[in-house]
């Protein structure tokens, strides 16, 4: 059985010998995701169309050790809310993308006609991108790195210091907006990459673990031109549990 799993993975997807392994009648499902991708929006789903506004999953004031309570409450309910309501919008006139997952349109942009390539690239990724950045941050998150990430960091960077500091100035660094994010790369290996504008790693095949929104608007009322105050003082809110399962969602590829 295990042998079974093992080459149906590492087959390529367009070679037709998969069929005689064990998918006997699945039926195709509405997500695209590649059988060797692991679900990006949430380790346990994808985004799905149309859009729709998660939920924040805790109070605007609740990351005051980061992020204040009004910064929070235009970012999830004007600037998330924009991104998933022009998505929408956008694919109204292609009903055929609609039973797409985001993650899907976003890895196959030259699959969505060219009129609506560029508003989906901005607003999925948008949708995409902040729907991670929620459930990566918490009130009770901060302090060090727990779990199998923690060593994984320390083996990859020297020292969760070392870390921070890398993924801090790679923040800082992005000219104008956009995200910094630590992912783990095609070959398996955690790297830190910066991403301009919406734009989401799974572009670029890079599975997505945790990333910072570097927007302005994501930290201007209370820190105004002082990006990298908002980049120290973010690490109080990361939610190291959520960082560690999506780390481990990351591997099912590999
Ligand atoms: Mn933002």
């Amino acid at each position: 059985m295990v042998i079974l799993l093992f080459s149906c993975q590492t087959t390529p997807v367009t070679q037709s010998q998969t069929t005689t392994t064990a998918t006997p009648t699945a039926t195709p499902t509405t997500a695209q995701t590649p059988a060797n991708f692991p679900r990006v929006a949430s380790v346990n789903s994808e985004a799905t169309l149309p859009a729709q506004l998660p939920p924040l999953p805790y109070a605007f004031g609740a990351l005051e050790k980061a992020i204040d309570a009004q910064t929070m409450q235009l970012h999830h309910d004007r600037h998330h809310a924009a991104y998933v309501n022009n998505l929408n919008e956008a694919i109204k006139q292609s009903p055929d993308l609609q039973n797409r997952s985001v993650e899907s349109l976003l890895r196959d942009l030259n699959s969505v006609p060219e009129n609506i390539r560029n508003t989906v690239r901005n607003n999925g990724g948008g949708h995409l991108n902040h729907t991670i950045f929620w459930q990566i941050m918490s009130p009770n998150g901060g302090g060090q790195p727990t779990g199998e990430i923690a060593q994984e960091i320390n083996q990859t960077f020297g020292s969760f210091d070392g870390f921070r500091k890398q993924f801090n100035s790679a923040g800082g660094d992005r000219f104008g907006s956009g995200w910094v994010w630590l992912v783990r790369n095609p070959q398996g290996q955690l790297q830190i990459v910066s991403t301009p504008n919406q734009d989401s790693p799974i572009m670029d095949g890079n599975y997505p673990i945790m990333g910072n929104d570097v927007w302005e608007h994501a930290y201007y009322l209370r820190y105004q031109n002082r990006r990298a105050e908002y980049l120290d003082n973010w690490w109080n809110v990361v939610n190291w549990a959520e960082v560690n399962r999506r780390a481990q969602a990351s591997q099912q590829r590999s």
